[in-house]
Order: structure tokens, then sequence, then C-alpha cells
């Protein structure tokens, strides 16, 4: 082995050059002892084993769950509970750069009501797109409760691509839903409003001007977005609607939302009313709104509508003549309306019955068919008799209110919000299979896929809306907690407590983690916003800075460990517009950007890129700098902007001098020989191996190449440097060469060691 200098090994090792030896040092603890100390049971025990994930191991499933009120997604792994990533929707998310560079604030800026910047949401129902009722792991939508908007996230790089607001509702809550191969995305009015945009009725006039409805996003699966102009909503009645599912098998092309205070009640403490929760909640039942949606999309087609706020409305009459809507009684104040995985029946629970109610599609058909209808409601729409849709009502327990389904056929989970249980019930024969206790007052549970024509049954996680005791104590504002269940014995069997703090996440979806297969990097020069290529992206060397007027325009790159341009010369006032491309292709070598006090952030993958956009509004000096820790230089990875007062004029010429000998460069030299015999080594076992089948390793040797590849450039100005005896700009051209060789090396140990730990094998 050749000697290394003295900095230059612990650069490398912390480069990663591992150590091999593992120490045993101390005498350990047996599986007893540690029982004994942290007093475990067996049961602790065995509900470890089930969750612990070993390093090096992977989650089985990927859970997507709605954020709440912190307006984002979060992603965790089952049965780990580890929290994986927060994505950026609704609100801004300074890490992800989102909402700090111009490329996500367009997407945010997508979410603008009347104007105005929205920068928080409530999210409540995460769907996985699906294809032929399955997940297919492609795209992510969310909905915002609070202001009518819908969300598509997709899977390949897990980044928000698009917002749309909904053109008639002031609020929706029956979203987002998908149609069994996501043709449309379904999404439901919450608290009933005029339809027409800054339209006022007063209170009086509920029941005549104010509307319910139900809007059916067309999905573009190509394009990857929603087309607001292929879709269309159904006007309903002033009913509440709350959630909706879409039918499957048999009853695919039908859709079910159900709702509550369908009294129509209005509210007004202040005036000696009794409040909204008594009035909305007198009747014994509400309705659940049956809607064939493929037979409505005809009708958008035959031009059946009318124009609201410029979208498709069906209207009620248009929807009663040609027979697409029809109403099921369901008791009492429901919540959950879920379709089981066979499409036959759907389930709805009545958060103020103790049954949960389940309705045959057969029945429900049988009586359309045959016109048999017990009324009509005020609105002229039929209704179907309970008892003719009705296969069972089974006994639950207190306040039911969500279900889900298991692998195994006829066998459903419901929450039980007030008895603060999950019930195992069979749907087929009505009756109930085994009660588990949950911490507390669970609101949601979900199985794996388990709103999908295959559940996967194996866990189930509850979504607690109180945590009370779980956790050490934070303050008065608790987590949310979500426990993890196995339910792949007949005894369901609590296996672990996840504490959830960014708001509270109403629904959770998770997939198997093998059907996701996001990308590690961007084609170079992508907008990951729009997935086309970004007009201000440059290759390396091409980095150019314009003025025209005053407005600045820089195209730069980021790669280890520079930002290309280093400095940027502006006068107060100008408009600076900074594009950066990161050139990396290397997993994980992430650059951030930003430049102080002007409020701008941006996160470059590799491949990525971005821009960020600001007034230089007062002359100063403002380092700009890269925020993610890329390499042992990262702390280098800077520049200045600087805003010159109008009309400065230059006082002095010429940077200061350092101190440089002869000496220096050539220590300099010798130590860029003995980093190159590393790298050779390195080199040496790379090539010796089948490196060329690993894609992540190709791409780090791409890298790799394009940090030598830059060495006879910096070797020109070191040696014509040196002829004219400026030892400054020899030496430090020569230590150009050194930081081009330390990240050659990094890349290279870094591939060297994924190779021997995916069992790379020699080739000759
Ligand atoms: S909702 Cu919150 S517990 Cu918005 Cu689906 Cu039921
Ligand atoms: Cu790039 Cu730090």
């Amino acid at each position: 082995m050749k000697k290394f200098t003295q900095r230059t090994v612990p650069l490398l090792l912390a480069a990663g050059m591992s150590l091999a030896a593992a120490t045993t040092a101390w005498s350990a603890e047996s599986l007893q002892d540690v029982m004994k100390r942290r007093s475990l049971s067996q049961q602790d025990l065995l509900a470890a084993a089930k969750t612990y994930v070993p390093t090096g191991k992977r989650d089985e499933f990927v859970a997507f769950s709605s954020g709440g009120q912190s307006g984002q997604v979060i992603v965790y792994g089952i049965p780990s509970m580890r929290i994986l990533k927060y994505i950026g929707v609704f609100t801004p998310e300074p890490w992800q750069g989102y909402g700090f560079d111009e490329n996500s604030k367009a997407v945010l800026a997508q979410g603008r009501i009347d104007g105005k910047d929205i920068t928080w949401g409530d999210t409540h129902h995460p769907a996985i797109s699906e294809t032929n009722g399955e997940y297919d792991g492609q795209f992510l939508f969310i909905n915002d409760k609070a202001n009518p908007r819908i969300a598509v996230i997709d899977l390949r790089d897990f980044e928000t691509k698009q917002i749309v607001v909904n053109p008639i509702f002031k609020s929706e809550h029956g979203g987002a839903f998908v149609t069994t191969n996501t043709e449309y995305i379904i999404e439901a009015a919450q608290y009933p409003t005029p339809l027409e945009n800054k339209k006022f009725y007063p209170l009086e006039e509920m029941n005549e001007k104010y509307r319910g409805g139900i809007t059916y996003w067309k999905f573009d699966r190509k394009e990857g977005r929603i087309q607001p102009k292929e879709s269309f909503s159904l006007e309903l009645p002033p009913y509440w609607q709350d959630l909706s599912d879409a039918g499957k098998g048999p009853s695919e092309g039908w859709s079910f939302t159900n709702s509550f205070c369908s009294e129509r009640y209005v509210g007004g403490i202040e005036k000696g009313r009794p409040p909204y929760e008594a009035g909305c909640s007198a009747k014994d039942t509400d309705y659940l709104h049956v809607v064939n949606w493929k037979k409505a999309a005809e009708l958008v087609k035959q031009g059946k509508t009318k124009k609201i706020n410029g979208h498709d409305v069906i209207m009620m009459d248009t929807a009663v003549k040609e027979g697409i809507l029809f109403l099921i009684p369901e008791p009492k104040s429901p919540h959950g309306v879920d379709v089981t995985p066979d499409g036959k029946f759907i389930i709805v629970s009545g958060k103020l019955d103790t049954h949960t109610s389940v309705y045959s599609f057969e029945k429900i058909q049988a009586a359309i068919q045959a016109s048999k209808f017990e009324s009509k409601d005020p609105y002229g729409i039929p209704v179907i008799a309970m008892k003719d849709a009705l296969h069972t009502q089974v006994q639950l327990g207190l306040g039911p209110l969500h279900t889900q389904y298991d692998s195994k056929s006829c066998v459903a989970y419901t929450s039980l919000y007030v008895d603060s249980q999950v019930a195992k019930w069979n749907y087929c024969e009505g009756k109930v299979l085994d009660k588990i206790s949950v911490h507390y007052n669970i609101g949601h549970l979900m199985t794996m896929e388990g709103d999908s024509t295959k559940p996967a049954g194996r866990y189930l996680v509850a979504l607690n809306k109180l945590a009370i005791d779980r956790f050490v104590p934070v303050g008065p504002l608790h987590p949310q907690n979500h426990q993890l269940i196995d339910i792949s014995d007949d005894k369901m069997q609590l296996l672990y407590d996840m504490p959830l703090p960014l708001g509270e996440p109403h629904y959770v979806v998770a997939i198997d983690a093998k059907k996701l297969k996001p990308g590690v990097r961007y084609k170079v020069g992508t907008d990951s916003r729009t997935d086309k290529p970004h007009p201000g992206a440059v290759r390396a060397g091409e980095e150019v800075t314009t003025r025209k007027g005053n407005k600045v325009e820089v195209k730069g790159t980021l790669i280890r460990s520079h930002i290309t341009p280093e400095t940027i010369e502006a006068e107060v006032g100008d408009e600076i517009t900074i594009h950066l491309t990161n050139l990396e292709r290397a997993q994980d070598e992430t650059h951030g950007f930003t430049v102080s006090t002007y409020n701008v952030h941006a996160s470059a993958e590799p491949g990525k890129t971005v821009t960020v956009k600001f007034k230089a509004d007062k002359e100063g000096v403002y380092p700009y700098y890269c925020t993610e820790f890329c390499s042992a230089l990262h702390l280098e990875m800077m520049g200045y902007l600087l805003v010159k007062p109008k009309g400065w004029k230059p006082t002095k010429t010429g940077l200061a001098k350092g101190n440089y000998t002869e000496a220096d460069y050539k220590a300099t030299l010798k130590k860029v020989v003995d980093t190159q015999a590393v790298i050779d080594s390195v080199v040496g076992y790379i090539t010796s191996v089948n490196f060329k089948d690993f894609p992540d390793v190709v791409a780090m040797v791409e890298d790799a190449t394009d940090q030598l590849g830059k060495i006879p450039d910096a070797k020109a100005k070191h040696e014509a440097a040196a002829a004219k005896k400026d030892w400054e700009q020899a030496n430090l051209w020569a230590e150009q060469i050194w930081q081009y060789q330390v990240k050659t090396a990094d890349l290279g140990l870094r591939a060297k060691t994924y190779l021997e730990q995916n069992g790379a094998k020699k080739v000759k």
C-alpha cells in the first residue's frame, strides 16, 4: 500500500473507507437481562420482533398518510412505522424548496382561490391510483377540505405536480376516491353553499339556493394530470355530503356518497336556536346517494349540463329524468361508506347508531330496475326503501365510523370511535369475530391495500384522535397516535404506538412496497414540477450570467463542491433569476441553495434544475450557499451576491494575495500523486468486477469520470502558472486537482462498498 499524507488519510476515511473490525469490548447483556431492565414481557418481545426492521432491510408496505392541518402528506413504512418523507402539498415545505423556488411556487399558485394564495390545507383522504381496482403505485391524490382543492402527486418522485380548485364548492370532504381504472377522482362537497361563485343568498333560502354536489375529476394518466375541462359535477340537495367510494366488479360504473344533516337544519345559537349538533342529528336516517357515474359522463358528452362558473354541472332534474341518481335512507348521521372488495356490498356506519349497515348492490339494482321506490325526497329524487336495499345490519358497538377489508373473504374491520375499539366482523354472515381496544377514540382505520379489490391483510393501522397518556408529555397539544395491529391471526394483536406530530391525519392508504418504483435521479436539466426540460438548464462549462436592463439571469450549475458562478454582481433594484442544475448522477447527492435574507430556498436532487427569483432591493453583500452537507468541502460550496449601490465605481483592483512558495506547490503535487494511487487501486477493484450490471454504480462511475475529466484543464493551468513562478496560482490549481481527486475517491469508495455489499462478481 502507498503511504498517504497525513491530511489525505482522515479525509478518505471520512469519505467512506470502513473499519472492518467491530468492537466487542463490553460484556454483552442477554435478552433476559434486557427484558428485566426494561420490564418487557414475552408479548412485548414478540411485538418488537414483528415490527423491528434491522438495518439494511426494508419495510413491506409504504403508508401515505394525510397530514391533516399541515396540508402535507406523511409517508411511513409498515411494520416499522418509521417516517420516510413529508410531501409538501398545499403548504410550503422548506427542505424540498416547496414554495421557495419558482417551479414549486407555480404548483402552489394553481391552488390560489379568488386571486389569493392559500398556504395551508386540511388534508383528509389520500388515494392511490388503481388499475382494475388494484393499487398500481403510480399516483397519489389528496383533498383539502377547508379550501376545496385536490392535488396530484407523482410517485415517480413523490412530488406534488398539480393542484386543482373546485369551481363550485366552498368545502369538500368526500375525496379523493378513485374509480377502478382511475378514470375519475371523486370529490364530494361537505357544507352546502350556493354553487355560483361569490353569490350571496341568506340562510333562509338554504333549501332553494344552497346545494351540495359531487365532482368527478377526469384524470389523464399519460399526462399525469387532472383535466379540469373534461371534468364535471352533479348538483345535489343541500344535505351535507360526507364520504364517497367508487363501485367495483358488479358495481363498477357506480359511486356512493353518504350524507348527514339531511334535516337541512340551520343553527344559530346567538339567535336562541339550538345548535347545529342538535338540529343535524334529529332524524333517524340520512341519505346514501347512489350515482351511475358512467351514464353521467355520457350525459356530459351529450351536453346535458348547465355551465356554472364555466364548469359542467348535471342538474338534479336532469339526473332524476335520466335515472342516474337515487337515495337510500341510512342510519343515523353516517360517516364512512366503503364498498367491499368484490363490489357486491356497500357498508355504511351511522355515528349515532350502534349498527353498521350492509347494503346489497344487487338489491339496489333490482329496486331501480323495478322502479320500486318508497318515496321521493323534496327535490324529486327517488328513494329506495332501506329494507329493499339492505343485506344485513350488525350491532358492532358505539360510534362506528369507517370500514376496511381483510385478504380473507367477508372479513371487515370497523372503527368504533366512542368505544375506542376496532371490531373485526364477517359482513356476509353478519357476525362479530373479535374486538381490540385502541388508545384512544379511533377515526379511520386502514388495512394494507384495504380499499382495493385485493386487500393484502397482515396489518391494520388505527388512526386515533386522542393519545392522552401514551407518550412522554409535550404540552397541551398532543401528538396523534397511529397504532399498528397484527391481523394475521384470528385474534388481533396490538404491536406498536407511533406518535404523529404534524396535524391530524384522517386517512391513510398503504401499498405493497414492491409496487413503488420511484427514480433516484432526473434526466439532467429537468423541471420536476412540469416533468419537462427546464429552459434554464445548462451543462458543465455552459454557465452564463446575462443582464437585460435591470434583469440579471444566471444559468448555473451545482456539483461537489462548488456553485458556478461563485460571484453574482447586481445593482440595487435588479431583478435576479438564478437557475441551477445539479450535475450529479450519484444517488442521494442533493445540493440545496439559498441566498442570505432573500427568503429563497431550493433543493436540487441529481439532475434537477430549479429556479429562484427575487428582487435585490437592498444594497449589500449576501452569501449564498449549498444547504445540504453534500461532501467534505460542503461548507466551501458558496458564493457572494454583491448588490452595489447605483453608479458604484471600483476603487481597488485585484484580490488580496495569499503567501505561497514553490515548496507549497511541490508538496501539493506530491499529495496529488499519492492520492492518484488510491484512486487507481479503487478503479482497479471496480473494473475487476461486473460493475456495469449495477446502474447505481454506473452512475457513480460516470460522476467520478466527470471529476477526473476536469483534471487536464487544471493541470495546464498550474503548469503555466509555475512557469511564470506564480506560486499562488500554481499551488491553488494543483490543489483543485486534489479536490477533483478527493471527490473521485469518495465516489469510488462508495461504489466499491456498494459492489462488495451487493455481491459483485469478478470478471476476467
Ligand atoms: S374523516 Cu376524519 S375520521 Cu375526514 Cu374520513 Cu372520518
Ligand atoms: Cu452541495 Cu453542500
